[in-house]
């Protein structure tokens, strides 16, 4: 019975199907009613004005960027699951030159630089992707991803018309397409790869080259179109790109700012699209709401949109010396799924929910012509409608960034708060709004771990400072930084000495002599005769500073030594391989004599630390070192201590505000650069927080080391596991009913539901179950999740229907709903109502 009807479905299709469009015949992997679902055969990717056509059939694309390098592979199958769930079809990612060839011909694929392992996974999945193998691809990631060794070929000039950059760009790009082919990853191979991209945001610095900017371009569309990866190719922020390459738009709000494709015939896409802001040491929290994120989309869609991708939909972890100039170890915490891999809520269910709305207007938004209807002032209706059917979709457009309106539109009244797209897939029914959250809110919370906590056996031991004379290499001048290091690492000795009669020094009881270090970036620790002395920085902006501080000397022999450091190499702008960093001018100031100028001294240089050559991070190398108990406030010190795995299987963090600066390893992993010194102009450091993938440790006995520039406390440090197991709902009387209550078949648009009332929906992690109900009001409560209060408006009984409804569930669904949540008959009158819950998610208690 069941296979006659689907088969009666599928004919019933077929006969529907009247676009010039050929009907999809390949088998699908994952076709099911998300829409989801990729061709296992292989096809065709081309497009129009209108649309990317993927094996004959336009689609609608929500795509989410993803960077395998930035988390383990054992966490890419649970967020790639996650990114499906919330309606993402295709996953975005760049490929990162410097992890694959570190050295030139020297290529790595390897764990979580895997990256064919990693589009294959998508595949399985049942998601497409988009391939950015730029080269450039700024992305906050060290150098942009171009390998070191590419500033040192001779006369190069990065990104234009450069015979040696293009020579090495080429290459590249050959490899990678060649690879690709070979793993068979494209579409017309039956890969899931459906778009590459070449370049990156290149308008950006075109001017700087003049005319040898524009014929670059043509030359990187030429070579890329030349590599026959049998798939569209496109340029984002690239006004000009040539022949049949697709110029897309990235930013915040391509809805209100996109001035379309440069020809008819190549349809609107959205590259980029900033789920928030990427954060630098020194930065304060940044966000962008779901709602603000939701507008823009669905603003880009009632505008010929047909792809958006959200940059990032989970940003991880730059482990290692991955990150560039200043960006901190976690990448875009607050997209969708957080560095954890946890639902940022409401942004995660927000966003599934419009794009069910958006795919439930599908078949409008391909087949219908786009009209527009401006009622007033910031109001306006786009809509798409198919003359003589009842085939159209409609978005109602309230711009105005503070007033509410209520708009008639074809004979029926719809409420519009401010700054929102109602979404109506039959010109007819809101199925959602973007300013009326109808997805659940959470919480995150840390716990310190009872397991890793317990007795840690803190170590120490530190690193030799050096004199000029045990430093291999002898100059006149110091150093620049970058060709000093080769970014094999991120710190470089100076040192100097200087011999000092007692008639030099201040005969003053109070006059003090001071050290002053002009450096071009990025930080700096001093060190005069073996003390400390103190530290400095740049920033993200203005990387060179003036280190002044008062030291001791003595008569006789002085010895000077200065620790550059680099806090990744620079990623964007314009001359990359120009780029300087490193001390240059050294003085001292106030001595009897006057200043000295130690700059053309004679310098010694010594590249990384004694501890990183030994790899004291790892079990082996630390044998080589003696170690003794740690005492607190040491600079260049390496601290160790071995913790157990912490209890459950949620995610661990270290919590590291007792140190300054720095890196940590766990068993060897490094899990990045640490800086809690550098403090946000909120008084408070950017990030505390350092993820420790569960990949990464064992059950017992784990390693942790930390490297510690500036002097902090390890015994205040503490393992934390991570939940979101707060969750909220603030349901508006205003609000749409779910989603989810609405399906469109091949012939209708219909309700899946038998009452369409305003809801409040609950879920918890799948393991999980409602274990205490902490909030629950109807009428005016106000706050936000976590922080709920009553307002006057108040149902005393609220708590008990919701804990009715609610304790000991998986997940579940309250109506906003008067006669259910008070037994008064009149209830507040006049006042608009919501129903506001708070709940708590735990492992259900085994019965005894
Ligand atoms: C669609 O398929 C995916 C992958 O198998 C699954 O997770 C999802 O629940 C399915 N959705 C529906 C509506 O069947
Ligand atoms: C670099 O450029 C200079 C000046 O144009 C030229 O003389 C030299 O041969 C070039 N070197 C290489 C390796 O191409
Ligand atoms: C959408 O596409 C149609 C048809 O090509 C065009 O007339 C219209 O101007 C486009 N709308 C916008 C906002 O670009
Ligand atoms: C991290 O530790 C500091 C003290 O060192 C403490 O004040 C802070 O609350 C901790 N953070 C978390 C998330 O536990
Ligand atoms: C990452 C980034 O460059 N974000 C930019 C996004 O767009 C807004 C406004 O258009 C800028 O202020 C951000 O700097």
């Amino acid at each position: 019975m069941e296979g006659c009807r689907v088969l009666f479905v599928a004919l019933l299709c077929c006969l529907l199907a009247v676009s010039a469009l050929a009907h999809d015949k390949t088998g699908k992997k994952h076709d099911n009613a998300t829409g989801i679902g990729i061709p296992s055969k292989p096809y065709q990717v081309t497009y129009d004005g209108r649309s990317l056509i993927v094996n004959g059939k336009r689609e609608l694309f929500f795509s989410g960027s993803i960077h395998y390098p930035r988390s383990p592979p054992e966490m890419w199958p649970d967020l790639l699951d996650k990114a499906r769930e919330g309606g993402i079809n295709l996953i975005q990612t760049y490929v990162f030159w410097n992890i694959h060839e570190p050295l030139p011909g020297q290529w790595n694929f390897e764990g979580n630089y895997d990256i064919f392992k990693f589009i294959r996974l998508i595949q399985e999945k049942g998601m497409y992707v988009t391939l950015r193998i730029g080269p450039y691809i700024e992305a906050e990631w060290n150098h942009g991803g171009f390998p070191y060794w590419l500033r040192e070929v001779p006369n190069i000039t990065f990104r234009t018309d450069n015979e040696p950059f293009k020579y090495h760009m080429k290459k590249f790009a050959e490899v990678i397409i060649d690879k690709m082919k070979e793993e068979k990853l494209f579409a017309p191979q039956g890969g899931p790869i459906v778009m590459a991209q070449i370049e990156n945001e290149y308008n950006n610095i075109q001017l700087a080259f003049k005319e040898k900017g524009p014929s670059y371009v043509q030359w990187a569309g030429n070579m890329a179109l030349g590599l026959n990866a049998g798939v569209p190719w496109i340029m984002c922020k690239q006004k000009d790109a040539p022949g049949p390459i697709i110029n897309t738009c990235n930013g915040r709000h391509c809805g209100e700012t996109f001035t379309g494709p440069n020809s008819p015939n190549k349809p609107s896409l959205w590259t980029e699209n900033w789920t928030a802001q990427y954060r630098v040491f020194g930065d304060p929290p940044s966000q962008r709401s779901a709602e603000d994120l939701a507008f823009s989309v669905a603003l880009f869609f009632a505008k010929n949109g047909t792809l958006t991708n959200y940059y990032m939909y989970h940003g991880g972890t730059n482990f290692g010396r991955t990150s560039s100039a200043f960006a901190t170890t976690r990448y875009y915490d607050e997209a969708p799924l957080d560095e954890y891999g946890l639902l940022r809520e409401p942004k995660y269910g927000h966003l599934r929910d419009l794009h069910t709305a958006l795919k439930l207007s599908k078949k409008p938004l391909f087949w219908g012509e786009p009209k527009v209807d401006v009622l007033g002032r910031k109001l306006e209706v786009r809509y798409y409608e198919k003359p003589g059917t009842d085939v159209c979709a409609a978005f109602l457009i309230n711009s105005h960034p503070k007033i509410p309106a209520t708009i008639t539109w074809r004979g029926q009244s719809y409420f519009l708060p401010r700054r929102s797209i109602s979404i109506l897939p039959d010109c007819k029914t809101v199925v959602l709004n973007t300013q009326t959250i109808n997805a659940q809110h959470s919480l995150r919370n840390f716990h310190a771990s009872h397991l890793a906590n317990n007795n840690h056996q803190w170590v120490m031991t530190q690193e030799t400072i050096p004199t000029v004379r045990s430093s291999p290499i002898q100059e006149k001048h110091p150093l620049e930084l970058h060709t000093l290091l080769k970014d094999t690492t991120d710190y470089g000795w100076y040192t100097t000495a200087i011999e000092l009669n007692p008639e030099d020094l201040p005969f003053r009881k109070f006059a003090v002599p001071i050290l002053q270090v002009a450096s071009l970036g990025h930080a700096l620790h001093a060190f005069v005769n073996g003390e400390y002395v103190g530290s400095d920085h740049g920033s993200h902006v203005e990387k060179s500073f003036v280190f002044r501080k008062p030291i001791k000397l003595k008569s006789g022999v002085n010895h000077i030594a200065l620790l550059g450091n680099l806090v990744g190499l620079p990623n964007s702008g314009v001359y990359l391989e120009r780029r300087l960093a490193g001390v240059h001018d050294v003085q001292i100031q106030g001595l009897n004599t006057g200043t000295i100028d130690l700059s053309i001294n004679g310098w010694g240089h010594k590249v990384g630390l004694d501890g990183e050559k030994s790899a004291l991070f790892t079990e082996e190398g630390s044998q080589k070192a003696k170690w003794q108990k740690a005492q607190p406030g040491k600079a260049i010190t390496w601290y160790k201590t071995h913790f157990d795995a912490p209890e459950g299987t949620s995610p661990v963090a270290v919590n590291l505000s007792s140190m300054a600066k720095g890196m940590a390893w766990v068993n060897g992993h490094s899990l990045g650069r640490y800086w809690v010194s550098y403090l946000s102009p909120l008084g408070k450091p950017t990030q505390s927080e350092y993820h420790v993938p569960r990949a990464f440790l064992k059950e017992k006995n784990n390693l942790l080391v930390l490297l510690e520039e500036e002097g902090g406390d390890p015994e205040k440090i503490q393992f934390l596991t991570i939940n979101r197991d707060t969750i909220c709902s603030f349901i508006p009387d205003h609000a749409p009913p779910p989603v989810s209550s609405w399906r469109r078949t091949k012939e209708k648009f219909e309700t899946v539901v038998a009452d369409l009332k305003p809801k409040a929906r609950l879920t918890c992690p799948s393991d999980k179950i409602i274990a205490h109900v902490q909030f629950a009001d109807y009428g005016d409560p106000v706050g936000v999740c976590g922080t709920y209060l009553p307002g006057k408006c108040h149902a005393p009984n609220a708590k008990k229907v919701v804990e009715q409804y609610c304790l000991g569930k998986n997940a579940c669904e309250v109506p906003a709903d008067a006669a259910l949540l008070t037994n008064e008959k009149e209830f507040c009158p006049g006042v608009s109502k919501t129903l506001a819950i708070q709940v708590r998610c735990a492992h259900a208690k085994k019965k005894h």
